[in-house]
């Protein structure tokens, strides 16, 4: 008891906590600690490293190396911004509190959530088994502790089935579960062994993608490439010592039951769920969503039920495709939104739900997918980008990436709306 009043007593205030400093929490941060002045704003963050995951779809094969998607989190962090490097455990909203894992007390005026999601390889059985095991051909670009391993197992490619997996969970970048497929199977090509693979993109959607305007155009491609699509079916089991992947296929496909294939290559997307935190306080409602979001109007990007709490990025039930570009369109209306509140007034400014999904096809060529809520495309070159471009993977490879770090991170970029508009005058209405 003594120990618990010793380590509360000393309760730091800020205007506005932060929880989180991935790419929401970071760019947030930028923004509101140039706003509102030195040590104003605190960001609660564990991890030393911050990472452009972005980049670990090329990572993985072999295009960029994997210290070019990190850098220390001291490194981004906003100048004005105090950092927490502490796990937060406890959300208080009631008291305007949260409690961290070493038991410092923070209390704010306002905060912005931005937790992300966790990766549940664990959900799988026999996954992290495969994944651990460094001789073993099952990889995933979606974690920093397994991303390096997918460009070996693409290399010692020579023959079978690659099977690529998408999990029964929403994920962050969905369209990263099929670019590793496209560049493993360039791959293959450009090294002269495609006629011995056989290339498998397993999915417990009915499509490929959920825009119809790209997957209309990705349908086509992997028939062209000779790839196989399979839908309806989840991965439940690896049994790496055999070498198999175990599925289970919904009813809609009319052979409903389990099926298994052998593989040579098995790129994994985990499972991924918030994190128990998160899930865990008054901040979601269960009932509402069981998966445990943050509740946010869709709208406006405050808490559904608290409202000097705003939430960003993939941890929030906003219905948007969850991506780093996402996050920029909603920091443009956060910004505004949450200075109205602070104003003592009411949000106004209304989130299109804009997301954007460079979906990499081949070494050299690039998918810019971009579409809002209703899965509208928007896009915001005037050319028809369901037609992958050399210059969509310049982009990709080499804007993207500078931008990440010199502008998104520190808060200058939210969206290209304006570029879009500015693009289209005159050639599009
Ligand atoms: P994150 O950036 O994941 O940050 C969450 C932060 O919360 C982390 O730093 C974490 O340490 C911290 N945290 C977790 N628990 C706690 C706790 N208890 N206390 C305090 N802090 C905590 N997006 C694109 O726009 N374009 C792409 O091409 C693209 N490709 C991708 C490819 C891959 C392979 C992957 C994995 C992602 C890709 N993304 C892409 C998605 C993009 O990286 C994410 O959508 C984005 O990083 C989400 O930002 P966030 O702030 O919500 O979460
Ligand atoms: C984007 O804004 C962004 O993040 C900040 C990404 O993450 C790295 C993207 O992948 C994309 C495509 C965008 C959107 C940018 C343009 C130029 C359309």
């Amino acid at each position: 008891m003594r120990q618990t009043l010793r380590l509360f007593a000393d309760i730091n205030h800020y205007k506005l906590v932060i929880a989180g400093g991935g790419s929401g929490g970071i760019s947030a941060g930028s923004i509101f600690s140039r706003q509102l002045g030195k040590n104003q704003v605190a960001i609660i963050e564990p991890s030393l490293v911050h990472y452009y995951q972005p980049l670990w779809s090329l990572v993985g094969a072999g295009i960029k190396t994997f210290e070019e998607s990190a850098r220390s989190t001291a490194s981004v962090m906003p100048k004005n911004a105090v950092w927490i490097n502490d796990s937060l455990a406890k959300f208080d909203p009631e008291n305007n509190t949260v409690i961290t894992k070493s038991g410092q007390k923070i209390s704010y005026d306002y905060m912005i959530v931005s937790l992300g999601l966790k990766l549940d390889f664990d959900k799988i059985k026999g996954l992290k088994e495969g994944l651990d095991d460094p001789n073993s051909n099952v990889c995933s670009n979606y974690s920093p502790l397994t991303v390096k391993k997918t460009f070996q197992v693409m290399k010692r490619l020579k023959q079978g089935n690659a099977v690529f997996t998408f999990p029964n969970t929403s994920v962050k970048c969905a369209g990263a579960a099929q670019k590793i497929l496209y560049l493993t199977e360039d791959y293959t090509r450009i090294h002269g062994t495609r006629s011995s693979v056989n290339f498998h993109y397993m999915t417990p959607q009915p499509t490929i993608f959920m825009v119809p305007h790209y997957s209309k155009r990705l349908d086509v491609i992997i028939k062209e490439r000779g790839i196989n699509f399979h839908p309806l079916h989840s991965l439940v089991q690896v049994d790496d010592p055999h070498k198999e992947a175990k599925f289970t296929v919904a009813a809609e496909t009319g052979k409903e039951g389990a099926v298994t294939y052998n593989y040579e290559m098995l790129h994994v997307t985990p499972p991924m769920s918030v994190p128990d935190v998160l899930k865990n306080s008054p901040l979601t409602d269960l009932k509402v969503n069981p998966i445990g979001y943050m509740c946010v109007d869709k709208d406006y990007l405050c808490s559904t039920k608290y409202s000097n709490i705003f939430g960003i990025g993939d941890c929030t039930d906003a219905p948007k495709s969850r991506t780093a570009a996402a996050i920029a369109g909603e920091l443009r209306v956060l910004h505004k939104n949450l200075n109205l509140v602070m104003a003592g007034k009411s949000p106004i400014h209304k989130a299109s739900g804009y997301s954007s999904c460079p979906i990499v096809i081949s070494f050299n060529k690039c998918m810019l997918c971009e579409f809002d809520y209703d899965l509208t495309p928007i896009e915001t070159f005037p050319v028809d980008q369901s037609i992958p471009r050399r210059s969509m993977m310049l982009i990709k490879k080499y804007i993207l990436p500078y931008h990440y770090w010199n502008i998104f991170l520190k808060g200058y970029w939210k969206g290209p709306a304006t570029i879009r508009k500015i693009l289209h005058l005159g050639l599009k209405s």
